[in-house]
């Protein structure tokens, strides 16, 4: 794949062929920079450049990829907020039906009652709304803004020493390279305190920088394009929905000389430098039901003006304060050494150096926290399936809000990586699906409370499609575990009482509507119900059930915790008579359904049944070691093949088995085959939750507190010896670091969240010997029953665990 840009297509593609001449200095440099990802030449100006090589800058709202090109830079752009589709479209319904359809739910119960397993097309044909023709026109699809084109005319098609980098530490990216014996550089990152991109232009000789910037954007939308105070201005509506966007890219040049063009592009010639400040807008707000907001100029003029005011050094300096904020929490240390190799020829060399691999994976770790830094910040969108990035109209999977685990899986690793605040829009967002989804509920199912199904927008999409894929109820009673979570991991009984509550005791309101008894053994179970896209419709699936478990026994702590007894109470005779859809079947399986129907040569990518290993926690090596090893028997029979996402969640399944081994090569599975040039996840196609399965996964390898202790190293792997880790969270509200070697821990740091008891596992702590201290050194007091330890802390108290 390498090199190509140098022939074939691609380079035809581009016109004139460039040849780059690989940075040697630049080579040197790397080694220094262990959170750097670089390559020796552009991305491809193509789409599938852009999905394989483009590096990825974003400030949560808005998203970036730099491509590098020397002659002709690209900068492609998004914003969360402009999609085709939703209620700009006269016939739009959320997903819902156009009319009622009495007796169509219990129509599709009696069948399943009487018949088992039906077909889940006869369910989608009677509880589906029709799909769009064309495709997704009400739906919508997540848009490309467009992109900034900068034409360098006095720039030769060969230059030398050239490197294209994003430091994933810093935040910025960059290219540069000598020609002519000047030294061209440019520097890119995504501002969340500005709110805005930010480029620089710079020679090292004085007057080197001579270019013309445009805005280019797709076609499916009118567009005016103007150009006055060197500031471009492109805005028009997308033909879909007369949604209102709006780009502006102010260009500041230092010496030299500037000029507005008549065609809306701007010239900068002979300058020393220039800086360029992007910002994005649209008319879209996150309002049921109309989701229109004020059209976006007035804002977006005084965002980019109070931009331009601040200056480049100013503008830096407060991003790369507010990205090492975020970004420097967590260090990973897993004994890797970067040898002096492009990034994509790290990757394509995995396995064959393991001091290289180890570093390989330190940077994939960071870099889906970096990612998650990059496309989820407060106030804006969730990270979509491709979390702010895309360059298409029509983007796979309209990149969308998947809701049967990929939404889910994007935010895994925020809490434990030290990142709850970014976790923040998946919460605001599954808070704004309840409006919607009570009209879904009451329409779909006769319900209170509200449902969401397979598949979401940024609308307010609750109701199913007529494709069989798309009834999965279970959506919001998955997604709102996750918002417990926030309060397990944090403490914080604000949000619990204000944020959370509410929205569990909701979502609870529907299921015990839509629960009904088994007549076969009078358990409560969820009908219709089916494993994600696989198999029949069937009452009782255990992923159902095994989520509606978590949700009552969530609901349950929950209202105890803000006092509302009579929720606690209700939530106990739920589960008192609910099926917790935990089987072992006839090869020793966990069953995937209620009946022993499980076909040992299924291979799915999805393994819902093992929801109870992870992320739920009714199932574990720990606690329940006949389900786990039943657990073992049906993920070994899926394989390890899957898509980016499915050998993601495998490697959190085997770190939750405790077998870190497994769990690691796993990781390297992913590594080698699923990962694209740029570090991004291929499902295939580019889908970005399997960057963060994959951190989440290797945290889960280091740490995890789901069952209620903090677990330390439970399943390291043989390749991560020696190592360190600092700045995870754990369940309680604390924070942990770990150091070990030869595969034994050496010393355990914990920062207290909560006065409380703390219990940590780990074996070497069998047998005594183990010795607690605070930070001063002082001795506290601690008992030993097996392997786990027990010890008061106090707020905010640091203490040392080791011999
Ligand atoms: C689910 C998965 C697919 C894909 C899509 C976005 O439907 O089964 O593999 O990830 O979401």
């Amino acid at each position: 794949m390498k090199k190509r840009l140098l022939a074939g297509p691609i380079a035809l593609a581009l016109g004139a062929a460039l040849t780059v001449v690989p940075a040697t200095q630049a080579q040197a440099a790397s080694a220094a920079k262990p959170y750097t990802l670089w390559y020796d030449e552009p991305a491809p100006d193509s789409n599938e450049g852009w999905e394989t090589r483009s590096l990825p800058i974003g400030n949560g709202a808005m998203g970036a990829t730099v491509f590098g090109g020397v002659q002709a830079e690209r900068l492609q752009f998004n914003d969360k907020t402009l999609w085709t589709g939703g209620p700009g479209v006269a016939d739009y319904t959320f997903g819902n039906w156009d009319a009622p359809r009495p007796g169509a739910l219990e129509a599709i119960r009696e069948r399943i009652w009487k018949e088992g397993g039906i077909s889940p097309n006869d369910v989608l044909a009677a509880l589906g709304h029709k799909s769009d023709s064309p495709r997704h026109r009400r739906f919508g699809a997540y848009q490309s803004f467009g992109d900034v084109r900068l034409a360098f005319p006095e720039l030769p098609a060969q230059v030398a020493d050239y490197r294209r980098e994003l430091d994933i530490s810093r935040g910025v990216a960059g290219v540069s390279f000598t020609a002519g014996g000047v030294r061209h550089t440019r520097e890119y990152f995504a501002s969340a305190p500005s709110g805005v991109v930010v480029a620089r232009v710079a020679a090292d000789r004085p007057g080197g920088v001579t270019f013309t910037a445009r805005i280019a954007v797709p076609a499916n939308r009118s567009a005016t394009s103007t150009a006055a105070g060197g500031r471009v201005t492109v805005k028009g509506a997308l033909t879909s929905n007369t949604m209102a966007y709006e780009a502006q890219l102010q260009v500041l040049n230092q010496g030299g000389t500037r000029t507005d063009n008549p065609d809306g592009t701007v010239t900068v010639a002979g300058a020393d430098s220039a800086v360029l400040i992007l910002g994005t807008g649209t008319d879209y707000a996150p309002d049921y039901p109309t989701y229109k907001g004020e059209d976006p100029h007035a804002k977006l003029t005084a965002r980019v003006d109070a931009a331009a005011a601040r200056g480049y050094t100013r503008l830096l300096a407060a991003h790369r304060a507010d990205h090492a904020a975020l970004f420097d929490r967590v260090r990973l240390d897993l004994g890797g050494s970067l040898p002096a190799v492009p990034t994509d020829d790290l990757l394509a060399q995995y396995g064959t150096a393991p001091a290289a691999d180890r570093a390989l994976e330190q940077l994939f770790y960071q870099y889906g926290r970096y990612l998650l830094i990059a496309s989820s910040r407060p106030g804006s969108l969730p990270a979509n399936l491709q979390g702010v990035w895309n360059v298409l109209e029509a983007p796979p999977w309209q990149a969308d809000y998947h809701l049967n685990i990929n939404l889910q899986m994007n935010y895994w690793p925020a809490e434990m990586t030290n990142l709850a605040e970014l976790a923040e829009p998946l919460h605001t967002y599954v808070d704004g699906l309840r409006e919607p989804g009570r009209v879904t509920a009451r329409q779909m199912f006769g319900a209170d409370g509200w449902v969401a199904h397979h598949a979401s927008n940024i609308f307010g999409h609750t109701g199913a499609w007529d494709h069989p894929a798309y009834f999965f109820p279970e959506s919001g009673a998955w997604l709102v575990l996750q918002l417990y979570d926030h309060y397990r991991f944090t403490q914080d009984k604000q949000y619990l009482k204000r944020t959370a509550y509410p929205v569990m005791k909701e979502t609870a309101e529907f299921w015990r509507d839509f629960l009904q008894t088994d007549p076969r053994d009078g358990k409560l179970v969820a009908i219709p119900s089916r494993s994600p896209e696989i198999g029949p419709s069937t009452a009782g699936a255990a992923m159902s059930q095994q989520i509606l478990w978590h949700l009552f026994t969530d609901l349950r702590e929950a209202a105890e915790l803000v006092g509302d007894r009579k929720e606690a109470a209700a939530a106990g005779d739920v589960l008192a008579k609910l099926d917790p859809g935990l089987r072992i079947g006839k090869w020793g399986q966990l069953q995937e359904w209620k009946e022993d129907i499980d076909d040992p040569a299924e291979r799915h990518r999805h393994v819902s049944h093992l929801f109870s290993v992870h992320p739920g926690r009714q199932v574990s090596p720990r606690t329940t070691p006949e389900l786990a090893a039943a657990a073992k028997v049906s993920l070994n029979a899926r394989t390890d093949e899957g898509t980016g996402w499915s050998k993601a969640w495998k490697i959190n399944f085997w770190a939750r088995l405790l077998d870190g081994d497994r769990a690691h090569k796993l990781l390297g599975d992913q590594l080698q085959t699923s990962t694209l040039a740029n570090l991004w996840d291929t499902h295939p196609p580019f889908q970005i939750d399997g960057n963060f399965g994959a951190t989440s996964g290797m945290t889960e390898m280091l740490l995890q507190s789901h069952l209620g202790v903090v677990d330390l190293l439970p399943a390291l792997p043989a390749a991560w010896a020696d190592g360190r880790v600092s700045g995870l969270r754990a369940r309680g509200g604390h924070t942990v670091g770990l150091t070990w070697a030869s595969g034994r821990l050496s010393e355990a740091r914990l920062t207290a969240g909560e006065a409380t008891t703390v219990k940590l596992r780990h074996d070497a702590f069998r047998g005594g010997g183990v010795r607690v201290t605070t930070d001063r050194g002082r001795p506290v007091a601690h008992t030993t029953d097996g392997d786990t330890i027990t010890f008061r802390v106090r707020p905010g108290g640091e203490y040392r665990i080791g011999r």
